[in-house]
């Protein structure tokens, strides 16, 4: 293809991808099909491989990941970025609007009611349409550039649509939805690494990783929650208008705002939410009260770092007490035995709790806790709430009790062995230096079936119609007793009509999403196959280095030890999950069906990976952010001062004498423009 033509089509599949990420990310309202998508996609990312110099930084290729960074850079805050004062309760809510109305005085207003959700305040700064910056909050003034992180966030928009201003910036809260929260610890507890301790915290875990391909694992999301300010152009009069203007430029705004007339429309608001603030995918430990107008904003002014305008108007808290009645242990999906907190029947926010996550044996131990204590627990965005730790007071029962150990609860044999409380086999290891134990037996029923489960879950292969009790009663049933036969469902339509509740046309569905799901990414795939401590960043990591299962399933340690975040505890996985026979079997029987097992297509490469690049002086055809951009993407990185590291000093016009003299003192190679534009090419200098 000739460069004009590749020019050409890659902006036109830049604006495809946009809009069909807009539908799916912002509007929740997809148009084509993933593999349609990931089609799409593989185009793109094929042509920007072939012609890197017309790859930019607002490329949807560009959200998966960015090369890892050695620190943040620090942002200041054209306008400090303020945080909300609290009202606890309905009187400390009528104090606020009574202070308000003293300083309003008969000025007419409204509110805006919006969820204050439990995640991280960002500011992303546009220019021209383009998102240049994206920053934590840090302390209002100054926070944290973390803008390859937000890239990966697939509902905050590269580059904005219709009228905008040439400059501007909004602001929001970037969030792990409960479901992916949820997965995360999971993950995180069969790892035995430390939790995260609510949605919050994992969201800014998330956020501020070093490794922006690390953030892109993870499923976060944003609201964008105000304008912070616009250049260059008059924006609406109102809260509420601005937000339905943020809207129209393609910005992610939650469809649960709502304005409100009066201060007891805002009370009734907040009574509604905390009805069901159990219902909402996102965590929110409150209400946002704002006032709509913004001269009357402007008016009331900052107190402090806090708006007067503004409130947070705080749900109750979400914790309850009650008493540890047992300890069960049940099997997960990689043979972990997960202990699982059996409790007094206890209404916590309106919900009856009965069970509770107790993680692992160490972590229990650490918080000491004891059959028979009295716990705390806590519903903070899990649908299973977790034991939080005794109460002070439960101490003295807890003297009467043992500590807990997991091999206690275990049934025995008669040799006083223990044994799988599923599969009833002597297969209980626990591996040197990890936390779980986990039972051995390849065929264990309990591990079979959510393995199954696992494999068609959305993270994996995607099959929709096979969740949790789909795939009990297909695996009950005997009709797939492995991932591989998923794939033969197809000659067994008889015996799937005679199941509950499956019709003629749920079955022509289910095999239907059984079929697309044979061209999904390797990654997924890899994911999918529920190899022990392999979660979807190390899976994404496999993929990109092995390119195929088969060099995988037959890569030594040294080889697989090699590769940056692999260490011995995965490597050693991967080894046994390949040295089991009936896993190979597994994989014959998806590649007979037809299932993709090899990365198709190019993906883009890193002609600079490792490659350090510091730059002095003017360039001509960018602005050295732009250039600096432009290296990242190409897998180099960008620094301020010439080391023993730096690769080149790229030499613009009027260059900076102390970069010059320490590149001479260190011999740095030094190229200029023309060279740089070369190697940004992909081309040799
Ligand atoms: N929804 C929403 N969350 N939130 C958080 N709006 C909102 N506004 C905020 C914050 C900190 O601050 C502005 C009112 C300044």
């Amino acid at each position: 293809m000739e460069p004009a033509e590749a020019k050409q089509r890659i902006e036109k599949l830049k604006a495809e991808i946009n809009q069909h990420n807009y539908r799916y990310y912002v509007l929740d309202s997809p148009e084509i099909s993933d593999a349609e998508y990931d089609e799409l996609m593989r185009e793109l990312q094929g042509l920007e491989a072939e012609f890197p110099q017309f790859l930019t930084p607002d490329s949807p290729t560009q959200r998966v990941g960015a090369a890892p960074l050695e620190a943040f850079g620090v942002v200041e805050h054209p306008l400090p970025l303020l945080s909300l004062g609290n009202a606890f309760s309905k009187e400390e809510l009528a104090a606020w609007y009574r202070r308000t109305l003293k300083l309003t005085g008969s000025q007419k207003f409204d509110f805006a009611g919006e969820h204050k959700i439990d995640g991280l305040a960002v500011a992303l700064t546009y220019v021209d349409g383009k998102l240049t910056t994206g920053a934590t909050r840090g302390d209002g003034l100054r926070g944290e550039d973390i803008t390859q992180n937000l890239k990966t966030v697939r509902s905050i928009p590269l580059s904005v649509r219709g009228d905008f201003p040439p400059r501007f910036e909004v602001r929001g809260e970037v969030f792990l939805p409960k479901a992916g929260f949820e997965k995360l610890n999971r993950e995180r507890a069969e790892e035995g690494l430390p939790l995260f301790a609510n949605p919050r915290n994992a969201a800014a875990g998330s956020v501020r990783q070093l490794d922006p391909r690390i953030t892109a694992r993870r499923p976060l999301d944003i609201y964008i929650y105000m304008l912070g300010y616009a250049e260059d152009r008059a924006t609406p009069p109102t809260h509420w208008e601005t937000m339905q203007y943020l809207k129209s430029l393609g910005f992610k705004i939650n469809p649960n705002n709502q304005l409100l007339k009066s201060i007891e429309e805002v009370e009734e608001y907040y009574a509604r939410w905390v009805e069901r603030r159990e219902s909402l995918p996102y965590e929110a430990d409150g209400i946002v009260v704002k006032i709509n107008q913004i001269a009357l904003q402007e008016r009331l002014g900052d107190i402090g770092r806090e708006p007067r305008w503004a409130v947070a108007y705080k749900f109750p808290a979400v914790q309850g007490t009650t008493v540890l009645e047992r300890i069960d242990i049940n099997v997960g999906r990689t043979g972990t035995l997960n202990p699982v907190a059996i409790l007094k029947p206890v209404a916590v926010g309106g919900v009856t709790i009965k069970h509770a996550a107790l993680h692992n044996e160490d972590d229990i131990r650490r918080k000491d806790i004891r059959v028979g204590d009295t716990v705390v627990i806590q519903r903070a965005g899990e649908v299973i709430p977790q034991v939080i730790g005794p109460t002070p007071d439960s101490r003295e029962r807890a003297r009467r009790e043992k500590e807990f150990s997991l091999l206690d609860k275990l049934p025995k044999n008669d040799k006083g062995r223990p044994l799988c409380p599923e599969c009833g086999k002597e297969s209980i290891v626990k591996p040197e230096g990890e936390v779980m134990y986990y039972c051995s037996n390849a065929t264990c029923p309990a591990q079979a079936q959510q393995r199954i489960e696992h494999f068609a879950s959305r993270g994996a292969m995607d099959i929709e119609g096979i969740g949790e009790a789909q795939s009990v009663i297909l695996f009950n049933h005997g009709l797939v007793k492995n991932a591989a036969e998923l794939y033969r469902l197809e000659e067994k339509r008889a015996e799937l009509l005679e199941l509950e509740n499956m019709g003629e046309k749920s079955v022509e569905n289910l095999l239907k999403a059984i079929n697309a799901s044979k061209e999904r990414p390797l990654a997924r795939l890899i994911f999918a196959l529920g190899i022990r401590h392999i979660g979807g960043e190390t899976a994404e990591i496999l993929a990109r280095r092995f390119r195929s299962i088969e060099p995988l399933s037959k890569a030594s340690r040294d080889e697989l030890m090699k590769i940056e975040a692999i260490g011995p505890k995965i490597a050693d996985s991967i080894l046994a999950f390949f040295r089991q026979e009936e896993n190979h079997k597994i994989i014959q029987g998806l590649k007979e069906a037809g299932v993709r097992l090899e990365e198709k297509g190019k993906t883009a490469e890193m002609p600079l990976d490792g490659k350090e690049f510091v730059i002095t002086g003017r360039l001509e055809s960018f602005s050295r952010q732009e250039a600096e951009e432009k290296i990242k993407a190409l897998g180099g990185t960008a620094k301020d001062g010439v080391t023993k590291k730096t690769s080149y000093l790229v030499v613009g016009a009027d260059p900076g004498g102390t970069k010059l003299a320490k590149a001479n003192e260190l011999g740095t190679p030094q190229i200029g423009e023309k060279e740089l534009l070369r190697l940004l090419e992909g081309k040799a200098i």
